[in-house]
């Protein structure tokens, strides 16, 4: 069992620590940023204030625990086989964070506030801290592997849905526009008439969280990266809830398409996705 604690400095609290102040800060960003620019496609923005946050967090992560590596998109060349090429690279580490720092930028940009900082901790591959933090709403999201998960300290638990007709799910437009795009829009046109509605808000790490706190009964999304699932993946789990890949297969760091639900829509979730997958 890996220590929670480390020279009495406890792995979530620093976590906790990190996105709290990247948090802030971002917030304080909002409406002034400078440097707005384009990475793999002319939909994959970045700007100064997520590199800002990045070194922010990191610099913090590495002033604790100096021995740990570190992944975060930032550090990363843009595109899916750069994005899993890099978390191959450090697949041996013993302690690993993962860090998005804005996820949802699009929406930062545009002052929509559905944007979060995303922190994991895995070790040995597997996630045993997460952290999903909303600035708009200062809702700080946390969960430890084996002791639950919490919004303020609040318990959470998945929703009760037990049929797809009465759920409300979330997915995510993929930037990539040839194959992932093309692919996502059959699942979504094959859900929209099946679930009570569909929600498309723009940051899967807020999306996962949401499914935690019972606010999403489900949701999947395709060609995401580590740094945008880890953190969340824990809060499902935590809350009771599955994480899987989009056949089905276990959730680990690897996985790009994923479907996060409360567990009992998540049989039903799956073969939908697979039938329009097939057609
Ligand atoms: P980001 O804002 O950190 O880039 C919304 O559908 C999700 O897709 C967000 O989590 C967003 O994360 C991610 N995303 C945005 N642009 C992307 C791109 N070009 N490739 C892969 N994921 C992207
Ligand atoms: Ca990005
Ligand atoms: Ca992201
Ligand atoms: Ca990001």
């Amino acid at each position: 069992q890996p220590e929670s604690v480390i020279g009495g400095k406890s792995f979530t609290a620093v976590a906790v620590n990190c996105a709290a102040k990247a948090g802030e800060w971002i917030k304080s960003k909002i409406g002034s940023i400078t440097q707005l620019d384009t990475k793999y496609s002319m939909q994959d923005l970045v700007t100064e204030v997520d590199k800002g946050a990045e070194r922010m967090i990191r610099n913090l992560i590495g002033t604790h625990f100096p021995t740990h590596s570190f992944l975060g998109e930032e550090g990363v060349e843009p595109g899916p086989e750069a994005s899993a090429k890099a978390l191959q690279d450090v697949s041996n580490a013993e302690y690993l964070w993962i860090v998005d720092p804005v996820d949802g930028t699009t929406n930062y940009v545009h002052g929509f506030p559905f944007y979060s900082v995303s922190i994991a901790l895995a070790h040995r591959g597997q996630v045993i801290v997460g952290v999903v933090y909303d600035p708009s709403r200062d809702e700080l999201f946390v969960a430890e592997r084996g002791k639950g998960a919490y919004v303020h300290g609040r318990k959470m638990q998945v929703s009760q849905e037990a049929t797809l007709n009465q759920s409300l799910i979330a997915t995510g437009f993929p930037a990539d526009p040839h194959v992932a795009l093309p692919a996502n829009m059959k699942g979504i046109q094959a859900l929209a008439p099946k679930v009570r509605n569909l929600r498309i808000a723009g940051s899967a790490a807020l999306h996962l969280a949401y499914v935690a706190a019972g606010r999403l009964s489900g949701f999947w999304e395709m060609n995401l990266s580590a740094w945008d699932i880890a953190a969340g993946s824990l809060l499902v789990e935590e809350a009771g809830g599955r994480m899987s890949d989009t056949v089905g297969e276990p959730y680990q760091l690897a996985v790009r398409n994923v479907v996060a639900t409360n567990g009992r829509i998540h049989g039903e979730l799956l073969g939908e996705l697979q039938v329009a997958a097939n057609t």
